[in-house]
């Protein structure tokens, strides 16, 4: 991105560094002899913001203008990460701007390492969000992402002797200076009282009131997201919570200090904290609280700005498309219902089909414990009015189910809104189902499970709403910014094209053949590897060599993304090369990265079993050198953009049927990493576009797996017909890796020769296998090398602007 072709206006470095040292003294108040690293990066950030502001305010008008349909993304996770880069990049500043800096004898490199990472998400829901805002940027779509501005987002993640350690992230220490405080632009949020019905002189019901007994603000923050040669600049709008009373003055002077401060203590907590779960549900209160203050804001601010444009909701779908990312925002169907009968005073029937029209909805798991449901009783409490209104679509639909003659009784109560077995809850994901005319999956598999399961009896009621989706990531990230290296070499071998269009990157397959541009693409790569083993020797102190095989799994740690198979095969390895120091092994880093939610036991435990294995293996004079370990703590955006472009091998590895989609997977493959993985999520599309020759496909299917559990699967079989699994086990269970504690992962253990729910014995020998496959590749580096360049070549199509494009013709009716 150094030399990348400037924009028609491109400032030059002295003019550049006369407005760095304006910003330094006017917006940041110092002067250069006192300016500190941060200083430096505030007041460079408020230049490129400066610049991004003209064209911002110039597309703002052109919605407004031209009457354009807007988009917008409610999501309660966006995984940002740092900014600057990303904008020195789009704007085709970042040499001009590297040189200007360093006139003023600042590094760019050291300044950029200071910019936070916003992680205001958990994974791959929360960055799929980020790329999709660069995205509709990109390609033109006015759109308005709306969130929660965290004070902490995702926890910055220590290992200590091993264990994950969670620390509260404080992103916004130093201030953010890429956002805009709006106080003006405050919405009132309730929670609790009661519903009056307003009757009118003749007895008739004429509307229903609802009274909160508590009230919040939320206040907005504005952060420009620029697309590339900032075509288009859209607004990120993330609310924060304030109290309506900052202080109780009576309470204050009776001398109840701290109930004085509770109102604000309340509405801080609503956007104090990012809930650190991904893949389970958060069922706690100040969740669905979270959920509801984020929906209702960001609808009143929509329906505001369609008012004041076109003075009346009935046009509300024609203008706007509002999307749900996954059910967290799925309080807005009886939000909207609300704010049109209640204050707008629509009836039920118009309401009900603006609402319908208006709304998209995304499901990205099919997990049974990820599925959002909220008890009924807290539902009421908090929010009785919408309740009423839940109610009353479900009469709706039910009749409608009924109607069609088509269900059975039990078909007919898994349509509900409201689970009647056990506690009796609300159903968030058939809320969202109902409540919208789309409901998308996140690839081909993934979408054809939901019509198969969690969605299959709704699907038959509506057979024409679910449709897929398969997901995508920004190029401009993640392989322009990240990966300078391979954007050089291949604008050097097919021109420029790709970077406005990125699936010309396809011309780069002719050049798999050619032995000096594979040479050429093995130098970079082996650069690329070089800065992953300089952070990894001087975070952790351990040195990896650049020339072995680069193994890497980053990701959520979760068991059915089975880090433990990754680990016991890693296990059997070392006792191979130990028993077999004849053989003719290739070297080999196994780089792990992840954080595993707080309260979820077995993927601590896992994070602390990667741990404990690297320090034994990585310390074996046996091993020499042959097969390292590492786990590199605090896995992050920022992390990701030095790890992607360094691998030569990408774990996905899940149990077929479980993993939605995966981005991962995308990124390695656009940054010439070779795939091992299952037939799950995008790695079955990744396959299709690749080549089978190109990718390292193993284990069951998703039938297979189904298929296994319905015949009782018994995995202890499994494991003693397994020499090699069952001596990994056997060293694990006595406390080879754990001397200190050698019970430590008995039960973890048991697990898998009791019920091994995940399927990683029966999975084990043929991942194995595929590994030695790897190996024998590997050998061969010509061969390795233009498999490589074709997987750059191939997943074009896994841009996120394809993935937008689709959205915005299938389901948002917007031009793109
Ligand atoms: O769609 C984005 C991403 C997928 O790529 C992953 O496969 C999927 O696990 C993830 N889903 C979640 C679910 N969290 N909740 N709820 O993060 O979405």
């Amino acid at each position: 991105s150094e030399t990348l072709p400037p924009l028609l206006e491109n400032p030059d470095p002295k003019t550049l560094a006369r407005e760095v040292l304006v910003a330094l003294k006017y917006r940041v108040g110092k002067d250069t002899t006192v300016a500190t690293q941060y200083d430096w990066l505030t007041a460079s950030i408020k230049v490129v913001r400066d610049r991004i502001v003209d064209r911002w305010m110039q597309a703002t008008k052109e919605a407004y203008d031209q009457q354009e349909k807007r988009v917008y993304y409610l999501s309660l996770e966006f995984l940002i990460g740092r900014l600057m880069r990303d904008a020195f990049s789009n704007l085709g500043l970042m040499a001009n701007m590297r040189e200007a800096l360093s006139s003023l004898g600042v590094d760019l490199d050291l300044i950029a390492a200071l910019e936070p990472d916003a992680a205001l998400g958990n994974g791959g829901l929360g960055r799929l969000a980020a790329c999709f805002m660069e995205s509709m940027a990109t390609v033109d779509i006015p759109a308005h992402g709306y969130g929660i501005r965290y004070a902490n987002g995702m926890f910055r993640q220590e290992i200590h002797d091993g264990w994950q350690v969670e620390l509260p992230e404080t992103w916004l220490d130093h201030g953010n200076p890429w956002e805009f405080e709006r106080r003006e632009r405050s919405f009132e949020v309730g929670f609790g009282g009661s519903v009056e019905s307003i009757t009118s002189k003749d007895g008739r019901l004429e509307r229903h009131v609802w009274k909160p007994t508590e009230h919040v603000l939320a206040v907005a923050y504005d952060t420009p997201v620029v697309g590339w040669r900032a075509n288009r600049v859209n607004t990120l709008r993330l609310w924060s919570g304030m109290p309506v009373d900052p202080i109780l003055l009576d309470k204050f002077n009776a001398g109840d200090h701290i109930g004085a401060l509770a109102e604000s203590n309340k509405a801080d907590a609503l956007s104090r904290v990012l809930y650190p779960a991904d893949s389970h549900m958060a069922g706690q209160e100040l969740r669905l609280r979270q959920e509801y203050f984020f929906s209702t804001a960001s609808l009143q601010d929509i329906a505001q700005r369609h008012l004041s444009q076109y003075g009346d909701l009935k046009s509300l779908p024609d203008k706007a498309a509002i999307h749900l990312n996954d059910t967290h925002p799925a309080i807005a169907v009886p939000e909207l219902m609300r704010l049109l009968m209640d204050v707008h005073g629509m009836d039920f029937d118009l309401a009900w089909d603006i609402t319908k029209r208006t709304f998209g909805y995304t499901n990205h798991t099919l997990l049974p414990e990820a599925l959002e449901s909220w008890p009924v009783p807290l539902f009421e409490r908090l929010l009785p009015r919408h309740m009423q209104i839940v109610y009353a679509i479900n009469a709706q639909v039910l009749l409608e189910a009924r109607a069609t003659g088509q269900f059975s009784g039990e078909q007919i109560s898994r349509i509900s809104l409201i689970q009647e077995n056990g506690d009796r809850r609300v159903r968030m994901g058939n809320l969202a189902f109902v409540g919208s005319h789309s409901i998308n999956g996140v690839s081909a598999l993934h979408t054809e499970l939901m019509k198969e399961t969690v969605f299959a009896d709704l699907h038959k009621l509506y057979p024409d709403r679910i449709n897929n989706k398969t997901n995508g990531i920004t190029p401009r990230r993640w392989l322009i910014q990240c990966n300078p290296g391979l954007t050089s070499l291949a604008r050097e071998a097919i021109g420029d094209r790709f970077l406005d269009d990125i699936d010309a990157i396809k011309g780069l397959d002719g050049f798999a053949d050619d032995s000096a541009f594979r040479e050429k693409f093995a130098g970079v790569k082996r650069q690329n590897k070089a800065r992953l083993a300089n952070l990894v020797a001087d975070r952790l102190g351990i040195k990896v060599d650049p020339s072995a095989l680069f193994d890497i799994q980053v990701k959520r740690i979760h068991e059915y993304k089975r880090q433990l198979l990754n680990i016991l095969e890693a296990i059997a390895l070392y006792d191979q090369i130990r028993s077999h120091p004849e053989r003719d092994w290739m070297p080999r880093v196994k780089f792990f990265g992840g954080k595993a939610a707080p309260s979820y036991h077995n993927a601590k435990l896992i994070i602390k079993l990667a741990n404990d294995v690297a320090r034994v293996i990585n310390r074996d004079p046996a091993v020499r050198g042959l097969l390292k370990v590492v786990f590199v703590p605090n896995y992050n955006v920022s992390l990701a953009e030095v790890m992607m472009p360094a691998a030569d091998l990408s774990e996905q590895i899940s149990t077929a049927g479980m993993e939605a989609s995966g981005t991962g997977n995308m990124k390695f493959a656009l940054n010439g990493a070779l795939t091992i993985g299952t037939l799950d999520g995008a790695n079955v599309e990744i396959k299709e576009c690749v080549g089978d020759h190109n990718i390292f496909i193993f284990g069951l299917t998703t039938a297979e797996v189904a298929e296994r559990r319905n015949n009782g699967y018994n995995p202890r079989a499994v494991i003693e017909g397994s020499p090699e699994l069952s001596q990994a086990v056997a060293a694990v269970s006595s406390g080879v890796f754990s001397p200190d504690d050698p019970d430590r992962y008995r039960e973890l253990i048991n697990g898998l020769y009791t019920s091994d729910w995940f399927m990683v014995a029966a999975d084990f020998d043929a991942y194995a296998a595929a590994q030695r496959d790897v190996d024998a590749v590997w050998r061969n580096s010509p061969d390795w090398y233009a498999r490589a360049i074709r997987n750059v070549a191939r997943v074009g199509w896994f841009s996120s602007d394809r993935t937008i494009r689709q959205y915005a013709k299938e389901i948002w009716n917007v031009p793109a």
